[in-house]
Parts: C-alpha cells; structure tokens; sequence
C-alpha cells in the first residue's frame, strides 16, 4: 500500500531562483540535485521531515529542460505552481497495477526512473480528482 507523502512537485521557470525562495524564506535545503532527461527536467530536492520507515518528505522543484516536456506544457497553461503530488510505496509496480484495476489511467505500463533512481508511475490526472498523482518506491 501506499505509506506516505513523499513529495510535493513544483513547477518553476527559474530552479536556482526557486530553490533560493525556499532557502531564505523557510530554511529548506537542497538534499538532491540531478537532471531527467527522459522527464525532461532539471530538479532539485528539498527535505522537509524524516519519517519513521526511513523515507522523507521533499518538496521537488522542477525546471523544464526542453519545450516539449510535461512540465514546461504546465507552465505555458498555468504559470508556476504545484505541478503533482506523489506517494511513497514499498512496491509501485504493485500499486499501480491494483489501482489500475479500480479504472484509473496508469501512464506509464512500467516503471520509469525517478529522482536518485527510484522507481516511478503518474496516474492521470483526470482520474484522481484533477491532481496529478505520481507513485513512488525509493531506491533503497
Ligand atoms: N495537474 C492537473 N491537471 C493537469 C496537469 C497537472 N500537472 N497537467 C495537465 N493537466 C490537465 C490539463 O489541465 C488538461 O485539462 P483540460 O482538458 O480540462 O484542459 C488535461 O490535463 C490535458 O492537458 P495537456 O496540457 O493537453 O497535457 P497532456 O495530456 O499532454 O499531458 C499528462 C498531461 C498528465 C498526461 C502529462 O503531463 C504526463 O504524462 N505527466 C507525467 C510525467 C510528468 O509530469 N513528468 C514531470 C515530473 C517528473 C518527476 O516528478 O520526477
Ligand atoms: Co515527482
């Protein structure tokens, strides 16, 4: 099942400008930095709490990196915002396929690679009440 919160994603225009509003106005740091080609992004991410199974809470900035991606789609229609939430899980292939059976559209038929090579899903966001819902099972 899914277990936990583990990110909020952020779409922004500028992830240098974005990740220094964080910094100075709560004090979040930058945990993680990596790029996606095949997301298209340039991401970085922002540990918010620790939980008890060892997974965390991070807000994920994200910085299209071409104009074709999903993200930078976003931005044109809707400015910067909350992009997509995601739910950690011990086994997304699972998970997927069991909501998958409840009549949601599963975007990805397998799991692609997410931030720090965790195993990721997106659910359509016409499904799930307009919210883009990402799966997700960390790599360690
Ligand atoms: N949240 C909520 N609704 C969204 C949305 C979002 N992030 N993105 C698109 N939509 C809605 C649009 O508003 C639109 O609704 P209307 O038809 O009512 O106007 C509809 O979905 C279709 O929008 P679109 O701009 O034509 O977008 P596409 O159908 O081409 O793509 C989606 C939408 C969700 C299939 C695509 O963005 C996708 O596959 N996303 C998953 C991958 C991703 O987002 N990667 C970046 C993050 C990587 C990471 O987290 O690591
Ligand atoms: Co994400």
């Amino acid at each position: 099942g899914l277990t936990r919160l583990d990110h909020v994603g952020i779409a922004c225009r500028d992830l240098d400008a974005s990740i220094e509003f964080y910094r100075s106005t709560y004090g979040f740091e930058v945990e993680h930095e990596e790029v996606n080609e095949e997301q298209g992004v340039r991401e970085a991410m922002l540990r918010i709490n620790g939980t008890d199974d060892g997974g965390a809470t991070y807000l994920q900035l994200l910085e299209p990196t071409r104009e074709d991606s999903p993200v930078a789609k976003f931005l044109a229609r809707n400015g910067e915002g909350v992009h997509h939430l995601a739910f950690g899980t011990g086994d997304v292939a699972a998970s997927a396929a069991g909501i998958g059976e409840r009549g949601v559209r599963v975007l990805d038929s397998e799991p692609r690679t997410g931030t720090a090579g965790s195993r990721i899903v997106f659910l359509h966001p016409k499904d799930c009440g307009g919210v883009l819902t990402e799966l997700v099972q960390s790599a360690h």
